[in-house]
């Protein structure tokens, strides 16, 4: 028996994925001996409706100076970001000199925005590496973990935030509790927190169980942020649904009384009910489709490999070290991982050890299949692969059901 993150309710798993490495620990060989795994089971709180991993690895085994993920890597994302910072500058930024924290500020590409346009700003990012590029940028970022004690030192040093904001990383965090007293401190009162994380409606209803990995210790859905907050005295005040990695959904959130409640929120609220989130039965059919989706897309890919067809993944995301692992993706049946990451290149993935090789490779000479692991920017990846898909060459995907793209 566990007791939940949030409100220490018992708590029992509902699925194991089975033993996964480390979503974004790509290896050399030399390194293969000493792989560190863990159980990757999942479970859902009735009472405090918070998605949660029962076991998460140390989050220095995770975020450290060799983390190998940088948000620049898409194009589409930049965009986004852009599109966000704008959101905030326009709408909540009034005061004269504001101040916006973001945490996860990853390589700056959201900060960016507000550096340029001579906006205080300062990011919290604990990967070293990452957060190098962004200082290196002239993004002002504090190599730490955040938490409610840096929280208190940052309101010391600079004083509170406008605005305090955070993409894909607040599910990252198991010591939510830390961290949203943390944001109760360095807020204003009048100051408004904006963030976004994958969303759980999206998961359920898509199957897309890849975004279920080590980093990710929850799935958000408005039911259980509202809990979380509530215990901090903040209020979530409003909601913007995002397509963004699959379907996110972006929170706003202020001190209790300040602003207006959002119709959307009950609208979503009701949405979140019809869709059975927090009823457990849900969660037995979630099972179940991860498990069909599992068997359909590894038959699929004997299928292809019995006919003598080259498959190639596109995009060694951290999403594809669960689909690998869980399906038992192989060497034999993936030649290759193709991916943009130079510190990923000429290492191997996680677990199942297959190479990553870089993007130069599947252009200079096209598979007959890919596997596509970055479906989540299927927009990007499609319009500039135009000549791929002209030379014959075909999509295997799975999201949100396994198939092959004609
Ligand atoms: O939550 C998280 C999100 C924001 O980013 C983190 N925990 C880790 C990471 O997840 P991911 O690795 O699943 O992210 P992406 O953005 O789906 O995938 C990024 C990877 O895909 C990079 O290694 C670069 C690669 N890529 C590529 O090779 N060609 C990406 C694009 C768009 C491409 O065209
Ligand atoms: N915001 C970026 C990066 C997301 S990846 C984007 O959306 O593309 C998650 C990031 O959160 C990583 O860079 C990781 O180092 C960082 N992170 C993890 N725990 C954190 C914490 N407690 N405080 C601040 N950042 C954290």
């Amino acid at each position: 028996m566990k007791e939940c993150l949030i409100c220490g309710h018992n708590i029992e798993p509902f699925m194991s994925f089975g033993k996964m490495p480390i979503a974004n620990g790509f290896l050399t060989p030399e390194q293969f001996a000493d792989e560190y795994f863990f159980e990757l089971r999942v479970t859902f709180c009735p009472n405090c409706f918070m998605f949660q991993l029962v076991e998460q690895p140390d989050r220095e085994q995770m975020f450290n100076e060799n983390y190998a993920f940088f948000s620049g890597t898409s194009k589409g994302m930049a965009t986004h970001f852009k599109e966000f910072a704008e959101h905030v500058k326009k709408d909540y930024l009034k005061s004269p000199n504001p101040f916006v924290v973001e945490i996860g500020s990853n390589d700056g590409i959201m900060l960016q925005n507000f550096a340029s346009a001579g906006i205080r700003h300062l990011g919290i990012e604990p990967s070293a590496n990452v957060a190098q590029v962004a200082i290196d940028k002239g993004i002002k970022t504090i190599c730490r973990f955040f938490d409610e004690d840096l929280a208190r030192e940052i309101v010391k040093e600079h004083g509170q935030a406008d605005a305090f904001l955070g993409a894909n990383v607040m599910c990252h965090i198991s010591y939510l509790h830390s961290v949203v007293a943390g944001i109760k401190i360095l807020l204003k009162p009048t100051g408004i927190v904006m963030f976004e994380d994958p969303y759980l409606g999206d998961v359920i209803q898509k199957t897309s169980y890849d975004q279920i990995y080590d980093e990710h210790v929850f799935l958000f859905s408005l039911s259980s942020i509202k809990y979380l907050f509530e215990q901090h005295g903040m209020e979530l005040v409003d909601i913007e649904p995002q397509s963004t990695h699959g379907g996110s959904m972006r929170y706003v959130i202020a001190h209790k009384g300040m602003r207006p409640v959002s119709k959307n929120v009950l609208a979503q609220l009701k949405i979140e009910e019809k869709l059975g989130l927090n009823k457990s039965q849900t969660y037995d059919v979630f099972r179940r489709n991860c498990e069909l989706s599992r068997d359909n897309l590894i038959a699929l890919l004997y299928d292809i490999k019995k006919h003598g067809k080259r498959i190639v993944g596109y995009a060694a995301t951290s999403k594809s070290t669960t689909i690998i692992n869980y399906c038992k993706i192989t060497p034999d049946l993936i030649e290759y991982i193709s991916d943009t990451t130079p510190i990923k290149q000429g290492k191997f993935s996680p677990g199942m050890h297959i190479p990553v090789r870089p993007y130069e490779e599947f252009l200079a000479n096209y598979p007959d299949y890919a596997l596509l692991f970055g479906w989540n920017h299927a927009d990007e990846i499609m319009a500039k692969e135009q000549k791929f898909k002209e030379s014959g060459g075909k999509w295997v995907v799975y999201v949100p059901n396994v198939g092959v793209l004609e």
